[in-house]
């Protein structure tokens, strides 16, 4: 079987974060040749509009992240609808909320969207919750249902993950307010000290096994901070004592082979914090690791 071609959408967005350097990580990782490595593993890549968050059109940070999540998700929305798979790059965290609000209305028809959640913390603060009132700190709670309407309820729906269905890996920095939502909705968590002790292979077996049973698909929304600082300094929020970049890339390897993954999403990488490139070059291998073509298919091609 064919695989779809790759479609890349460029989330800008920094206005999510305390510090807005990763509104310039999607064009960074562009320049640095993302584009050409994808389409060197034998996949058709297009990369098309970039997204741009625009605070001055808002009355507030919270409102400019509303407006670009609605952007988001009408571009990421046309991509599925065109038969593309979505790759989308951040920008901050808070364009999960726009990539994967659209690909659970896609789904809709069929059923749920399953997701591993792969980061140094929780995402799961509310405007009620959060001290910093950041948004990036608060996509996970937004796609659960919680949080400001503008961000819960895309399409005129709100819930677009269900607890039972999405596994976060990684976390490592967090407050007790998200901590809690999310032991009450009971999501599973696989806190850094279980990946060193298991491994993260088995952790992202687990994950991978909650977001695709029962599901109409999955996909991974990867936090570049959720690796460790040593694999991955450029990133909006480093944490030390992370997921090391080889483990990832072992474990990810080919998710994308199976029919039932949908989308990918890449947020946090801050090119301004990225010396020499070698935060790049960890994304880049990390997207070519998880969105290449098996090779029955690159056979079947030939
Ligand atoms: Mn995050």
């Amino acid at each position: 079987m064919s695989q779809p071609v790759l479609h890349i959408v460029g989330a800008a967005v920094g206005e999510g974060a305390s510090d807005g350097g990763c509104k310039w990580g999607a064009n960074a990782l562009k320049e640095h040749g993302l584009q050409r490595a994808l389409a060197a593993t034998g996949r058709t890549v297009t990369w098309g509009e970039t997204v741009s968050a625009q605070p001055m059109l808002a009355s507030s940070r919270l409102g400019a992240i509303e407006g670009f999540s609605e952007h988001l998700a009408h571009t990421v929305a046309q991509v599925l609808h065109h038969g593309q798979q979505p790759l989308v790059v951040g920008g901050d965290h808070s364009c999960a909320v726009g990539t994967w609000s659209a690909v659970a209305e896609h789904l809709r028809p069929q059923g749920r969207v399953g997701l591993v959640w792969i980061d140094a913390h929780l995402d799961a603060h509310t405007p009620d919750t959060s001290d910093t009132q950041a948004p990036h700190g608060m996509p996970l709670a937004a796609l659960l249902g919680y949080g400001s309407v503008g961000m819960t309820d895309l399409f005129g729906w709100r819930g677009k993950l269900l607890p039972s269905q999405v596994a976060i890996i990684g976390a490592r920095s967090y407050e007790p307010a998200e901590q809690a939502l999310l032991s009450q909705l009971g999501v599973r968590v696989m806190y850094m000290p279980e990946v060193l002790e298991r491994g993260f292979a088995a952790c992202f077996a687990e994950a991978r096994a909650i977001a695709s049973t029962g599901t109409a698909g999955w996909g991974i929304s990867f936090d570049l901070d959720g690796l460790d600082p040593r694999d991955a300094p450029g990133t909006g929020t480093p944490v030390e004592q992370g997921i090391r970049l080889a483990d990832a890339l072992q474990a990810l390897d080919g998710c994308s082979h199976d029919p039932q993954f949908v989308a990918m999403e890449l947020t946090e990488y801050n090119p301004l914090r990225d010396f020499g490139g070698q935060t790049a070059r960890a994304a880049t291998e990390l997207l070519c690791t998880v969105l290449a073509p098996s090779a029955a298919t690159l056979e079947l091609a030939a």
